[in-house]
């Protein structure tokens, strides 16, 4: 019987993986094999897997597969990251507890897991809103505290007036809720914050750690989103105001040319200093600018508006008067919340300059027309002009310069400054880890002890639940009042819990021994795992989840509790699925339904669609894919499997095998090895498919199924499909009457002698351009190629002369620079 039933083939090998395990990672620090961590980002629990997971997880899986075949201990968990609004909101709609909601998505989610064949071990499993585990995410929030690196401040903050939520800046997208999707606004509240800038330096430099090793894209955004710059604070002397004003310039070499200063409006200094005269018009203004986002503030499309302080700075090197303004586009919590505009060279000031008509000084003479004409600032090199003893300097010798005289003169000083903020995260919702933390009207802020963790969220469901811009947990009267743990009197927990952000900061970490009770994990566990050597997930954390992990781990490596400073070696991010050339929505009606899919083709080839689409960053047109192909092309490579297990058994002599099909299939081991290493897993199936059509022609019309050499890329072929294609390749392992589970079969080993090609061609290049083919040896050395390809009539036509320098790179290419 060789049909090929994939539905079949699925009851049949969840059972049996149930009962082997073959992907328990081992913890015995004896176990010797080389130890991999690999990572998918876990999955918030919305309802039944999608097309989105059905990537990211199967080329996750890839990996982890590969590296079990090559013998590693490769731990692969899997947990959920279950705290978080679409719960609460589901709750309140269905008058329920959230908890219900998460944990019956979380067991759909589970079993399609299951049934979808991901090399998860399953007895690592966690999920975030479990009291075991959040009480750690309480106890590390404590450690911060206690390091000053958690604390409360009051200010603006974000607000989402749909989920009735503060948000961190890192969940504002284009001035929306990235969540919702509202307009965010501005409010005064005082919140819990992380005092992640104080980690900027190091959140920047240990970027190096993964140049290459990350996208490139990831890293750009994090750098951005740190945002280090590099210039001079100055103080500016405000008449009438015994203390000199400090501001932040990137650009001191123009202080010539600063004509005017702007002050955040919402800044206190804003206030101080307004004079009797302008204080109306002032605070007018004030009230609408609180309306505005710092998007808004900050875009240089927005026409610009502002208000006369009624006072005057003084610039420090030409000694005029400078008239104070309150403008948007300064914001009161960057910098120091006040600017020197110096609108020849600062577009935003230039743009302000001529809505009010204010001075233009050009300062840096740049051969473009002048600024105060043409309204376009001109911001790019040159050479300094009226600037007292800056003239004829360059940009850079007098931002140097400037520095010196000014530090000379106490009035300034070279500074750095970030654009990072610290990470607000508190949030006025219910189904979240609760702040351990007790307000008393004499000891303040005091932490829960310790032993009194975890602070357990109280029994509240539905209707109590709703948001009404307060924490749900502040009406829980019982709950809120406590005894101080210091001095016993009466006092009221905090009632905000953590944003959920905090929850997957150290998750990672977790895994190594989910239900370890004497910390957050198990310190001498992760020491033979940590760090996690591929991550894998979408794009969209770049600056949320991934920004917040790694400062995560280097405040517990100051702890002391990790060895590392970055958590992931490795990135990849997968791309998306989408349909039709759109992304899937209800609204489009093009989703794909992944259960669906699955229920007409079968999971391995659905995945095998997923993982042959493309390489695993591009994004996937379902429209543009075929799971049908790909089933038909299982069940090819099933017959292949199962007609030489039928024809032959295990252990036969293969080096008397069809010597043809051998060549091929190592050669493709080979390859797909390199590629696999490479992460290029499309190509990789695509010579699976090639080894599949050899093995099958050397069945029909060459030497026969029972042939030796038949056995063995059938086998190679079981091993390397299990990758991606695991109930297919278990079946044709067991086809092949080899034993359970072909996870575990280990990586075909390639014979160099058989790799060994009768000649290849060798591409020569002149100054880059193609000049000559030449057949040689496989084995060619590189100083024999050299001389060959200098010999070539057609290559010397591009030469006159002994060329500068070649290139060698035996035996396919040479490169000649003439
Ligand atoms: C004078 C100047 C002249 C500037 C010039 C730029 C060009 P980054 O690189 O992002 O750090 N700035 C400083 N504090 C600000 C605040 N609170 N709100 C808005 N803008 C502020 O940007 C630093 C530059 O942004 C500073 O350098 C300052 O403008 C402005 F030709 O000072 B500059
Ligand atoms: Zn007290």
């Amino acid at each position: 019987e060789q049909h090929y039933d994939p539905q079949a083939l699925q009851a049949k090998w969840q059972r049996r993986w149930e009962e082997l395990q073959p992907f328990r990672a081992d913890d015995d620090p004896a176990d010797t094999r080389e130890r991999r961590y690999v990572l998918d980002m876990f999955p918030y629990p919305s309802g039944d897997l999608h097309m989105g997971h059905a990537e990211a997880f199967a080329i996750g899986d890839v990996v982890a597969r590969y590296w079990l075949q090559r013998g590693h201990n490769v731990m692969h968990p899997i947990g959920w990251d279950s705290f978080g609004l679409p719960a609460e909101n589901a709750a309140i709609k269905r008058n329920a507890h959230p908890a219900e909601w998460t944990y019956a998505n979380i067991d759909t989610q589970a079993n399609s897991f299951k049934r979808y064949g991901i090399s998860f071990d399953w007895s690592r499993r966690l999920h975030t809103s479990d009291p075991e585990y959040y009480r750690w995410t309480q106890w590390l929030f404590t450690r911060f505290f206690e390091r000053g690196l958690a604390y409360r401040k009051g200010g603006l903050v974000n607000w989402c007036p749909a989920d009735q939520t503060v948000l961190a800046n890192e969940q504002v997208k284009d001035g929306r809720c990235e969540r919702c999707g509202a307009e965010v606004v501005r409010r005064e509240l005082t919140q819990w914050y992380f005092k992640i800038t104080d980690y900027a330096d190091r959140l920047l430099d240990d970027m190096t750690q993964l140049e290459g090793e990350w996208p490139e894209r990831v890293l750009t955004m994090q750098r951005n989103w740190i945002g280090r710059s590099e210039g001079a604070d100055v103080d500016f002397a405000i008449e009438g105001r015994d203390e000199p004003v400090t501001v932040y310039t990137t650009r001191p070499d123009t202080l010539y040319g600063a004509t005017f200063f702007v002050v955040a409006p919402d800044a206190p200094l804003a206030e101080e200093i307004v004079s009797e005269e302008q204080r109306e018009a002032f605070e007018a203004y004030r009230a609408e600018v609180a309306k505005l986002s710092d998007i808004d503030r900050l875009s240089t499309e927005k026409e610009k508006t502002g208000v006369f302080l009624g006072r005057h700075a003084i610039n420090p090197v030409t000694g005029e008067r400078m008239p104070v303004w309150a403008a948007d586009y300064v914001l009161s919590d960057y910098g120091h919340g006040a600017i020197m505009a110096v609108p020849a060279h600062d577009q935003r000031d230039l743009d302000f300059a001529r809505a009010f008509d204010l001075p233009v000084q050009v300062v840096v003479h740049t051969g473009l027309a002048d600024p105060g004409e043409t309204g376009v600032a001109t911001a790019g090199e040159g050479t300094l002009v009226n600037s007292g003893p800056l003239d004829g300097l360059s940009k850079a010798e007098a931002i140097k310069k400037i520095i010196e005289v000014l530090a000379g003169r106490g009035t300034g000083r070279a500074a750095v400054n970030f654009r990072l903020r610290d990470w607000l995260l508190s949030r006025q919702r219910f189904w979240g880890c609760p702040i351990p933390i007790i307000h008393c009207p004499d000891c303040g802020e005091v932490p829960v002890p310790d032993d009194q963790l975890p602070v357990t969220l109280p029994d509240m469901r539905g209707e109590a639940l709703a948001p009404k811009g307060v924490s749900p947990l502040a009406s829980a009267d019982d709950w809120v009042t406590v005894a101080c743990p210091k001095c016993g009197g009466s006092a009221r927990r905090d009632t905000d819990t953590m944003d959920t952000f905090v929850d997957s900061s150290w998750y990672f970490l977790r895994y190594v021994d989910p239900s370890y009770e004497e910390g957050p994990f198990d310190v001498e566990k992760l020491r033979l795992w940590g760090p996690v050597d591929q991550y894998v997930g979408g794009v969209e954390h770049a600056v949320l989840h991934l920004l917040y992990a790694r400062f995560f781990t280097k405040v517990l490596h100051d702890m002391g509790m990790v060895d590392f400073t970055e958590p992931f070696r490795r990135l990849l991010n997968q791309g998306q699925v989408i349909n039709q050339g759109k992304a899937m929505s209800k609204s489009l009606g093009n989703g794909v339904d992944l259960g669906q899919q699955i229920d007409a083709y079968g999971v391995d080839a659905v995945r095998l669609t997923v993982v042959f689409a493309g390489p695993p960053e591009d994004d996937i047109d379902w429209a543009d894919v075929s799971p049908a192909a790909s089933q038909k092309f299982l069940a090819r490579a099933f017959r292949v499997m199962a007609e030489a297990g039928a024809a032959s058994a295990p252990g036969a002599d293969v080096s008397t095998g069809d010597l043809e099909l051998r060549r091929f299939t190592h050669r493709t081991v080979d390859e797909v090895t390199k590629l696999a290493e490479s992460h290029r897993f499309n190509v990789a199936v695509a010579r699976l498919m090639e080894l599949t059509s050899a093995a099958r022609r050397a069945i029909d019309a060459g030497p026969g199924a029972a042939d030796p050499a038949v056995r063995e890329a059938a086998e190679a072929l079981a091993v390397m499909l299990s990758l991606v294609a695991p109930y297919t390749a278990e079946e044709g392992w067991e086809r092949l009457g080899r034993s359970a589970s072909v996870a575990r079969a280990g990586w075909p080993v390639v014979d160099p002698a058989l790799l060994v090609q009768e000649s290849v061609t060798c591409v020569v290049q002149v100054a880059g351009k193609v000049r000559d083919r030449l057949e040689v040896s496989p084995e060619i050395s590189e100083a024999e190629l050299e001389a060959l390809a200098l010999a070539s009539d057609k290559v010397r036509a591009f030469l006159d002369g002994d060329p500068r320098k070649v290139i060698v790179r035996a035996p396919k290419l040479v490169n000649i620079v003439p």
